[in-house]
């Protein structure tokens, strides 16, 4: 039998509000017992939570939602009082005694999950909405919530329901010399189009995942370019100690920024260059180390021309890079769905690193070709010279820059790119099938492709995924 749960839905923190909430088939039992007689449906109503000998615990607002017209689909009851994390604690202690039990994190929209309220995809959108880091994120969260990732998913399940039945219709009339040409082509064409609309929403879901998760980026270089005072422009802050004494960094140094309402992660970084000082040493490791974990990484010179480049060294980070995310069989943001979207680059090949010259306040005359390297950028870390161009690079490099309408239309997880990603090469499975002739296996592929597309939604989802997904949730939500 489902129990009734009740949990705080406000953080149990002093406040002007706090919210109880009870849900489920004892609900309204649960909240008379505690809130008195409750109001008419979706009424609010002052009254008085008791504890079970009758004391006054707090006044407030009580609310009734008889399901299904409720959050959960379920009988609702909320009581909005003061926010008083001592007061709340015991009214949900008396609804507890009068039979409630505890809400897992999430349970009240695992609940409206499971009663059909919202897909799963509408579901992970109330967290993203919650844990939203900027307001573009907070916009695509909102826009999945509304359905928006559901009702693309319905389209391309919509057509390759149509594939499949144009190919299972022909299934049990076979041609003796192979497939009947019409057949053929007209499930070719079908199948083109279900790949390239696959394609389109898993680089928008791409996309959507940078905007939620944000980026990460190390500023690398060898000492004294002037990486911990890039840092400091970029953050707007004093984030990290700056000194013509080279070696300053050796622990890395966080700076946080949002551009273009993309979270970004900043990682000062020891200089790199051979030393003989262990400490040191061990900063230059974690720069290494930095480089295998980031998204973007900005190679810093020095534009005076005083401190010699090194591209070898450059060039070693980026193997040492490529052989980190081979082992976790990491894609990395220059994979082929955003390839294009960067700008080209002169200084290195990769969409995902930029050779940058610094202190361009003191060189004026300073050129790209310097010192024997090509540069892509030159910014002084101290007037601010060239930083927008350079803002303009990291949300470009991250596949936002070109459309960011389409950034925000729906929010994107790893579980919906893995499924995407899945879809697409079923789809071209499916392709190669029928053109070996094979309309089983063709169609048998288009089978496997929905079926990975309606994990989306959750109209075919494991138990234990779900599990998954709603203890990621806060308490009360
Ligand atoms: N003229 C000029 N000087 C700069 C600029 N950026 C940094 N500097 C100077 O360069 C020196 C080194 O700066 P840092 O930011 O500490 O350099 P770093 O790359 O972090 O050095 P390490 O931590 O030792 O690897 C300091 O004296 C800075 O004031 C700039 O844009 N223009
Ligand atoms: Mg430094």
């Amino acid at each position: 039998m489902t129990r009734t749960v009740v949990a705080p839905a406000t953080p149990m923190v002093p406040s002007a509000i706090g919210v109880v909430r009870l849900s489920g088939p004892e609900a309204q039992a649960i909240g008379a017992r505690v809130f008195g007689p409750l109001p008419l449906p979706r009424r609010a109503a002052l009254r008085t939570a008791r504890d079970a000998e009758g004391r006054a615990l707090d006044e407030g607002l009580v609310l009734n939602f008889p399901g299904p017209q409720s959050y959960t689909g379920e009988d609702v009851v909320e009581f909005q009082g003061h926010g008083s994390p001592a007061a709340m604690a015991q009214i949900i202690d008396a609804c507890v005694w009068a039979g409630a039990v505890m809400a897992r994190p999430g349970e009240f929209t695992e609940r409206a999950f499971r009663s059909g309220k919202l897909d799963l995809s509408q579901a992970e959108a109330v967290a993203d909405l919650i844990h939203a880091r900027s307001q573009r994120a907070a916009r695509a969260a909102a826009a999945s919530l509304q359905g928006a990732l559901g009702r693309a998913v319905e389209a391309l399940q919509a057509d390759l329901t149509r594939c499949r039945v144009r190919l299972e219709a022909n299934l049990d009339f076979p041609e003796e010399d192979g497939v009947d040409p019409h057949v053929h082509a007209e499930s070719m064409d079908l199948m083109a189009r279900c790949a390239e609309h696959g394609r389109q929403m898993l680089a928008q879901t791409r996309r959507a995942q940078r905007l939620q998760e944000g980026l990460r980026l190390a500023l690398l270089g060898p000492p004294n370019v002037g990486k911990s005072s890039l840092l400091n422009a970029l953050a707007g802050d004093e984030v990290a100690i700056v000194s013509d004494v080279p070696g300053t960094t050796r622990d890395r140094v966080l700076g946080h920024l949002v551009l273009d309402g993309v979270p970004i992660e900043v990682i000062d970084t020891a200089g790199l260059r051979e030393t003989q000082d262990p400490v040191e040493a061990q900063g230059i490791a974690r720069s290494r180390r930095a480089a295998g974990e980031v998204d973007l990484i900005v190679w810093l010179g020095d534009a005076t021309g005083n401190i010699p480049d090194d591209r070898a060294l450059l060039a070693d980070v980026l193997a040492q890079r490529a052989r980190a995310r081979a082992d976790r069989a990491d894609v990395g943001l220059a994979s082929d769905d955003l390839a294009g979207s960067g700008p080209g680059l002169a200084g290195v090949a990769g969409a995902d690193v930029i050779c940058v010259l610094n202190k361009a306040d003191a060189a004026p005359h300073a050129s790209l070709e310097l010192g024997g390297s090509t540069w892509d950028l030159m910014v002084s870390a101290r007037s601010g010279q060239g930083l927008d161009d350079l803002r303009g690079w990291l949300v470009a490099a991250a596949g936002l820059g070109l459309a960011p309408e389409e950034a925000g239309l729906w929010s994107g997880r790893e579980r919906h790119r893995q499924a995407l990603a899945a879809v697409v090469s079923l789809v071209f499975e499916a392709q190669e099938q029928l053109a070996l002739g094979s309309l089983e296996l063709s169609a048998e592929s288009l089978r496997l492709a929905q079926a990975q597309l309606s994990q989306i939604t959750g109209s075919m989802t494991a138990d234990d995924l779900l599990g998954e997904i709603f203890s990621t949730f806060c308490i009360g939500k």
